[in-house]
């Protein structure tokens, strides 16, 4: 029963990262000559909030991937490394309506990355990274008036709108994360 609990939560989680789609620059490689390959450990979580660095790290994996960015290996001996920690959250009313009601919130995280070539242990970045999603409390993304993940459509309008409310705001802030670093990744050098 845990089991497919899990299962249909990972589901529908790569569902929802489908569906964002991604924004990615060029796919020309200027990955440096000497780094053919690169491991991905879990990320450090230094906030109260759970399962992030696991849904970042997968995501992140994930998403080089798909994009064929570079090879990921699990090989203590790697060529290069990709250390994150999420070093902060903040989930809080963002926006208040004329009643002086909290009409949005917003899920944010920033998270520390660099990716260091192992070879001599230099940094090829090291970085920060920040993004939110917005979402409100009654938990209905599609109805809601906000447009959750800042794409410019709103609600009904936007097929990614759907769901959790504030699971959606998480895994938004996620998803552009994932595709900052990748675009990163792929710019370095
Ligand atoms: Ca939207
Ligand atoms: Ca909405």
């Amino acid at each position: 029963m845990e089991l497919k609990k899990r299962l249909t939560k990972v589901i529908s989680l790569h569902l929802i990262f489908l569906l964002f789609g991604c924004a990615y620059y060029s796919m020309a490689g200027s990955i440096p000559a000497n780094i053919s390959n690169v491991s991905i450990p879990l990320f450090v979580n230094d906030t109260p909030e759970f399962e992030l660095s696991e849904k970042l790290t997968s995501e992140i994996v994930q998403q080089i991937s798909i994009q064929n960015v570079i090879k990921i290996t699990n090989d203590i001996d790697s060529d290069s490394v990709i250390d994150g920690s999420v070093v902060s959250v903040s989930d809080g009313p963002y926006a208040f309506n004329n009643n002086e009601q909290v009409s949005e919130y917003r899920f944010s995280l920033s998270v520390r990355v660099s990716w260091i070539d192992n070879e001599d242990d230099s940094k090829l970045f090291e970085k920060t990274f920040s993004a939110f999603g917005t979402y409100s409390i009654d938990n209905d993304p599609s109805s809601d008036g906000l447009d959750n993940d800042n794409d410019g459509v709103i609600d009904a309008d936007d097929s990614d709108e759907f769901g959790d409310s504030r699971e959606l705001a998480i895994n938004v802030a996620i998803n552009k994360i994932a595709v900052d670093i990748v675009n990163t990744v792929l710019s370095t050098w």
